[in-house]
């Protein structure tokens, strides 16, 4: 069953500028790239946006505290996201900037439409402002009076002349489309809360600004230069200024959008204001709006205003990409929250991709190299074994209607059934022993099964994990393309033969945690002169940084990284430090050399083992090296 129409258009949100991506935005974009590499896969026409929300107060602030002109600090953080997403790979059409030309002359195009509707009138309002939200709150909204109910920062009474959109006119009409559309806004928990809110009655809405400058100006037709467009009504619109609204072009085909994927701080702008200015610009809805959770640490949202932020970068260097991306999809269901662990990241690698992906495509090459030469037909797999492929292709035919109900965690479950269904077909029906007992025809319908099986879930997980997928297909001998997703999965047919190659395996356990956590610091803003980056001689010589003797070396039981160094930096007893140096240095050739250590770091315990200072290293693309004094120094010695 299909619930597809022949073009796709998916969403990312557009990100703030005010800072880098974490793994909060890698999240959302993720989702959205493996919905969009789906519907490529099924042969839909796809049109896949992301991109950057530039303009507002916050952003301007954002420059001046470090001192930056705003263009130039767009352009910097704006190409930063788009720098992450091309080396992730991300596959998206467009990458949109609300500080593009086309943009704005489509913001001032809607805003013409709505006024000469009748939409828009000029009035004033007077209100608490959250800067960080760029939002408005009533008194009975505040916590504590003057907090914002959302981030929690201090709002500030903002008084001030403004263009008002009658959003309270849509009130009826937004709440017939919920009401008429079940899958309108998903999963149906988030819907309850949006209804609920728009039957407590809907206020207008304030949509220009006259305290700042840096967003678009309202037509020149309205003569009143004062005043920018609400930042929320600018970057809503980058949803039709992709498709290229301003000019009606011919992108517009995309509309309306199949999916909006955004975090649940934001629903209420793209499941109430957005959908009520579709209606007043007489637009089709979007079909979906999908809101998924927060990413947390230690049970607090990951924000880049809290200071709690994990880089995507460095987990996907560390754990690889397509683990990284298969670990966000399963380990969380959509629209519930989950915090972030390594533990839990390294337990889906050792276990559901090792274990039984990785190991199943190692038990495909080795059986049909040891039997068969690794050329494998698929003529007897029917007769032995048309009950598996049945309960496989079952499984295989309920997977799409989850990836539009961004059931993602669910689709990846389900595509884990069918692997298993290979992994216990090896079991029960023991190849090895139909080859010792001479039913070498048995044996072959038997990996041939099994090849299959993993085949058709390689088509399916190429969405989440492409560059795996096409590691296992390229071992298995065909292609993951629009061609072969027909014939697997849409025809259930299989694969009349393979030429299997043999790879490395894909998914080496992993021991320990890779990345060592980093003690997060909140960001103090800085003073408007002072160039980024840029401390005092004080505060470096709060790190003590003491020559010291290497007297003694061992390995650390179990791992592949780390050594434990006894080093004396001229004090009573030696420091037992942990270094993750064990694949540059050999123990033994440590003894007696000298080292550069920061003798007044926190203890820490590493693999359980207590570590007394961090040794000096420096790390680049030939390598580690320790930093060392040229000549011999007196052990102790401060660093200057
Ligand atoms: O809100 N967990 O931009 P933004 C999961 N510019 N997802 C998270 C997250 C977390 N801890 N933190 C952020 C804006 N996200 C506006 C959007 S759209 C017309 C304008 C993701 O940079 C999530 O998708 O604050 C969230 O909705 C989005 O980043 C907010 O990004």
């Amino acid at each position: 069953m299909r619930n597809l129409c022949e073009k796709a258009y998916i969403t990312t949100p557009i990100y703030y500028v005010n800072d880098v991506a974490h793994i909060g935005h890698a999240y959302t974009t993720i989702i959205a790239d493996s919905v969009a590499r789906y519907s490529r896969l099924v042969g839909l026409e796809t049109f896949f946006l992301t991109g950057t929300d530039e303009h507002g107060q916050k952003i301007e602030e954002a420059a001046k505290i470090r001192g930056r002109n705003t263009k130039e600090y767009t352009d910097e953080i704006s190409g930063k996201f788009k720098a992450l997403w091309d080396e992730f790979g991300i596959s998206y059409d467009k990458f949109i900037r609300t500080t593009d030309e086309d943009h704005k002359i489509g913001v001032q195009k809607a805003f013409e439409t709505m006024y000469e509707k009748g939409d828009i009138y000029k009035d004033e309002y007077v209100g608490n402002y959250c800067i960080s939200c760029e939002s408005f709150f009533t008194d009975t909204q505040l916590v504590d009076n003057v907090c914002c109910p959302d981030c929690g920062k201090e709002t500030s009474v903002v008084r001030e002349e403004s263009y008002f959109f009658k959003l309270s006119k849509y009130e009826d009409r937004l709440l017939k489309w919920y009401e008429e559309k079940e899958k309108s806004v998903i999963p149906k928990g988030k819907k309850n809360e949006v209804e609920a809110f728009v039957k407590q009655g809907l206020r207008d809405l304030s949509i220009t600004r006259t305290s700042f400058e840096w967003g678009v100006k309202i037509p020149e037709k309205l003569e009143d230069p004062k005043h920018v467009v609400y930042v929320w009504l600018d970057a809503l619109m980058n949803y039709l200024t992709a498709i290229d609204f301003e000019k009606n072009g011919e992108n517009m085909q995309f509309w309306p959008a199949n999916v909006h994927i955004v975090g649940k701080d934001i629903l209420r702008f793209h499941a109430i204001y957005w959908p009520a200015f579709l209606m007043s610009l007489d637009l089709p809805l979007p079909k979906h709006i999908a809101a998924h959770g927060w990413w947390t640490r230690n049970g607090e949202k990951m924000s880049k205003s809290k200071g709690n932020v994990v880089d995507p970068r460095e987990v996907a260097n560390a754990y690889g990409l397509d683990n990284f991306r298969y670990f966000l999809l399963r380990e969380v269901p959509f629209g519930q929250d989950g915090d972030f662990s390594q533990r839990a990241l390294i337990g889906r690698i050792n276990g559901e991709l090792s274990n039984d992906l990785g190991n199943l495509l190692n038990r495909i090459i080795g059986m049909s190299g040891k039997y068969f030469d690794f050329q494998m037909s698929s003529k007897d797999v029917s007769k032995f074994h048309q009950a598996e492929l049945d309960k496989a292709d079952k499984i295989l035919e309920s997977l799409e209607e989850l990836v539009y109900n961004m059931q993602l965690h669910r689709y990846l479950e389900e595509l884990w059934k069918v692997l298993a269904i290979a992994n216990q077909s090896i079991t029960k029906y023991e190849p090895w022993a139909k080859m010792k007992s001479g039913d070498e025809g048995e044996a072959m319908a038997l990996v041939a099964l099994v090849a299959n099986l993993l085949a058709k879930v390689t088509v399916m997980l190429a969405p989440v994990m492409p560059e795996v997928s096409s590691k296992i297909a390229s071992s298995l001998g065909f292609e993951v393309n629009p061609k072969t997703y027909n014939e697997l999965i849409d025809e259930n047919k299989i694969l009349d033969s393979f030429k299997i190659t043999k790879i490395a395996p894909l998914f080496p356990k992993v021991e320990e945690e890779l990345l060592v956590e980093k003690k997060v610091v909140k960001a103090e803003p800085k003073k408007e002169e002072e160039p980024d980056n840029i401390i005092t001689i004080d505060k470096f010589f709060e790190t003590k940084i003491k020559i010291g003797r290497v007297i003694e070396t061992s390995e650390v039981p179990k791992s592949k990284k780390l050594l434990l160094l006894q080093v004396d930096l001229g004090e009573e007893k030696p420091r037992q430090i942990v270094a993750g140096i064990k694949e540059f240095y050999k123990a033994e050739e440590l003894v007696d050399t000298q080292v550069c250590v920061v003798a007044n770091l926190k203890p820490a315990k590493i693999m359980k083992i207590k570590s007394e200072g961090m040794i000096l290293a420096v790390r680049d693309e030939n390598g580690l090296s320790l930093i060392r004094p040229e000549t011999k120094k007196t052990v102790g010695s401060l660093v200057s």
